[in-house]
């Protein structure tokens, strides 16, 4: 008990400051210091130039990543106030760079602060958690600049010239003591500033990318908002109404909603609160839904399409083909859930539902054509639902009467807790072959993969239940899929896909985690599906320990300390793996199944989702974009049977 039975003094008992609480403390502010975590200061710092955007005054936010991962925000809104505050004899900016929440919530002139990253904490976490931060304003006829470091003003705002214009410019270098990394990654930029662009109809986004060489820039307006990216979510498949349905209301709780119908099979909603992803969905998604289905069946039933005696469409049903992207901004957002990504305020369902109510009636009586398509593709969702019911009775029966209807390609483990049980999935004979000698078998299982890959974005439950390939994963697993999915009947508390490392590996991940996100979501969402990662090399000598790399940087890393050994490169031999099924059981076990040694990434909700989305392009129905796809990638695409 000695341990627990701590006496605090005074001194002990320390006020912190709050940006220094910032740094003791980053993961409180930004979730983390992980690459996730650097790429968040940008999130924040441009999250409160789209803040001026939204309040009307910004046309234009340009992001630079310079040499030395120095950020650099522009944007030509206002600038943020230079005035002293007669009390403080502080700057109304350095105020906001310094003190924590400092505006409050909903600051600015717009009402409220509408944007925000996961956390909305705003500059002067981005400031505390920086080397130095350097902010320029141009405003009231003068050029007005402030230093920080670390979050202490080293220089406060001075006036160092005249301009005629106004806006804010601010850099920094994230502090390479608090972050893992500070190499920040252009694509993980380019998506959430495409993302923003959309979100924020009218608003040019530009990102450029100046640390190497040839120079990296990606442009983003878009007129259309969230027409524009429904557009671009549904390029690569086929159209039922040509134009997206948009509707739009401004006010005290501004909803954009836009949604078009497809010839796909899958449902494809994304919904945002204060431009932030609401992956878990939450009240507003729940009006939507509702609203959806109330008005379909209310047409279906008026002009005849559907009898009084065939009962209602489920919203499944209406909702099979539909993207759709819908953003409301909300002043005083609950977000719940396992990742704060759910939106809680209760009122925010009701105030969708009548927007749509109205909206998609008004719209659906105006184009009895789209309405009559819509229609039909539910009504045969509808039978293909009621084929599946039938089809899984009949597995449900099956099994009851077998008792054990593991699939037979599975090697099982002897223990029967989940909590300790892996299931290792692998395409092909060979690799399996090789996984089932080395695995400890203990609490590994083997389910090796084979036959036809199935197309998951063209088909319905119903076939997926058929399915030869995918059949047996649902059966291992042993908690049923869609609607019936029960994480309590898990067999294995981590599925793992250990795939190669090249084209034919990468297409039956991506299918299988498309196949996971749209199917057993709460398995992703729980954190149970993993990627092994098998190495890329083996460097080996006479009389040298093996060295395996799992990537170009291990290689090079690994060199380099052969090298700092006295061994020139040229006397170690390299081996690259091309397969799995290149390496014998004990390799495998050493390097991608032994707990102690291997490499296991968890795939995330995110993950999961752009897997889909990738496979969206690449499986669709129009061949345009997948053609573009297998170009730009024909490197990597050259085994790929498409
Ligand atoms: C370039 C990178 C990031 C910003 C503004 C503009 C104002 C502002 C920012 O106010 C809140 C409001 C007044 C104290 C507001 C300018 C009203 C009038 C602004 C940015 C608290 C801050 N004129 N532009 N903040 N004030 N751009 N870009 O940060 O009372 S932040």
């Amino acid at each position: 008990m000695e341990k627990f039975n701590h006496e605090y003094n005074a001194e002990q008992i320390q006020v912190l400051d709050g940006l220094e609480h910032v740094r003791k403390r980053p993961g409180m502010y930004i979730g983390s210091v992980s690459i996730r975590g650097l790429h968040h200061l940008v999130y924040e710092i441009v999250d409160n130039a789209v803040d001026e955007a939204l309040a009307g005054y910004c046309k234009n936010i340009n992001i630079v990543i310079e040499p030395g991962n120095i950020i650099r925000v522009e944007d030509d809104g206002r600038g943020i106030p230079v005035d002293i505050h007669p009390k403080t004899k502080i700057s109304a900016a350095e105020t906001v760079y310094t003190k924590l929440n400092a505006g409050g919530k909903f600051g600015g002139d717009s009402g409220y602060k509408v944007s925000g990253g996961l956390h909305g904490v705003g500059a002067s976490v981005v400031n505390a958690l920086s080397e130095w931060t350097e902010v320029t304003i141009q405003r009231d006829g003068g050029m007005y600049q402030m230093k920080f470091e670390r979050g202490k003003t080293v220089m406060p705002l001075t006036r160092i010239g005249d301009s005629d214009k106004t806006g804010t410019t601010v850099r920094f270098l994230a502090d390479s003591t608090i972050f893992e990394t500070l190499e920040y990654e252009f694509e993980i930029l380019e998506n959430r500033m495409r993302e923003m662009a959309f979100l924020t109809k009218g608003l040019h986004i530009i990102l450029e990318d100046t640390r190497e060489e040839t120079p990296k820039k990606s442009d983003f307006y878009f007129e259309g908002g969230l027409k524009s990216f429904v557009e671009y979510l549904n390029k690569s498949k086929e159209k039922i109404n040509p134009v997206p349905i948009y509707m739009e209301k401004d006010g005290d709780f501004p909803i954009e909603i836009a949604m078009q119908y497809t010839t796909a099979y899958s449902e494809n909603i994304y919904s945002f609160v204060n431009n932030i992803n609401t992956i878990e969905g939450g009240t507003h998604l729940e009006g939507f839904k509702r609203s959806l289905t109330k008005v379909f069946n209310d047409y279906a039933k008026a002009h005849n399409i559907l009898k009084e005696k065939d009962g209602n469409l489920q919203g499944d049903d209406i909702r099979e083909g539909i993207t759709a992207v819908i953003s409301v901004k909300v002043r005083e957002p609950q977000f719940e859930g396992q990742t704060k990504t759910k939106l809680g305020n209760s009122e925010v369902a009701g105030i969708v539902q009548s927007l749509v109510n109205e909206k998609l009636a008004e719209y659906l009586e105006e184009n009895p054509n789209v309405a009559k398509a819509i229609l039909d593709k539910c009504v045969s969702a509808s039978r293909a639902r009621e084929a599946a019911r039938k089809a899984r009775e009949l597995v449900r029966r099956k099994s009851a009467l077998e008792t054990t209807t593991l699939p037979g390609k599975l090697a099982d483990c002897s223990s029967k807790n989940p909590e300790e049980c892996e299931v290792y999935i692998v395409e092909g004979d060979s690799a399996g072959g090789s996984a089932k000698q080395g695995r400890d078998r203990r609490f590994q299982a083997i389910l090796p993969l084979w036959g036809k890959m199935l197309n998951v974005e063209k088909s319905r439950a119903d076939k997926i239940y058929g399915n030869d390939k995918l059949n047996p994963v649902i059966i291992a697993v042993g908690a049923g899929i869609g609607a019936d999915f029960d994480i309590t009947k898990i067999r294995y508390g981590k599925v793992i896909i250990m795939a190669d490392a090249d084209v034919d590996g990468a297409h039956i991940r991506t299918l299988l985690l498309t196949f996971f996100f749209r199917y057993m979501r709460p398995l992703v969402e729980n954190g149970n599906v993993y990627l092994a990662q098998p190495p890329l090399y083996k460097l080996s000598k006479k009389g040298m320990q093996d060295i395996y790399c799992y990537n170009d940087d291990d290689l090079a890393k690994a060199y380099k300390d052969i090298e700092e050994k006295g061994i020139a490169r040229d006397q170690v031999s390299i081996q690259r793996y091309k397969g799995l099924g290149e390496m014998n059981p004990e390799q495998l076990w050493e390097t991608t199944m032994d707990p102690a040694r291997r490499i296991l990434i968890q795939v995330s909700l995110d993950d999961a989702m752009k897997a889909d989305e990738t496979f969206s392009v690449l499986m669709g129905d129009d061949v345009g974009p997948r053609r573009e796809f297998i170009e730009n990638n024909a490197k990597y695409v050259k085994n790929l049977d498409i």
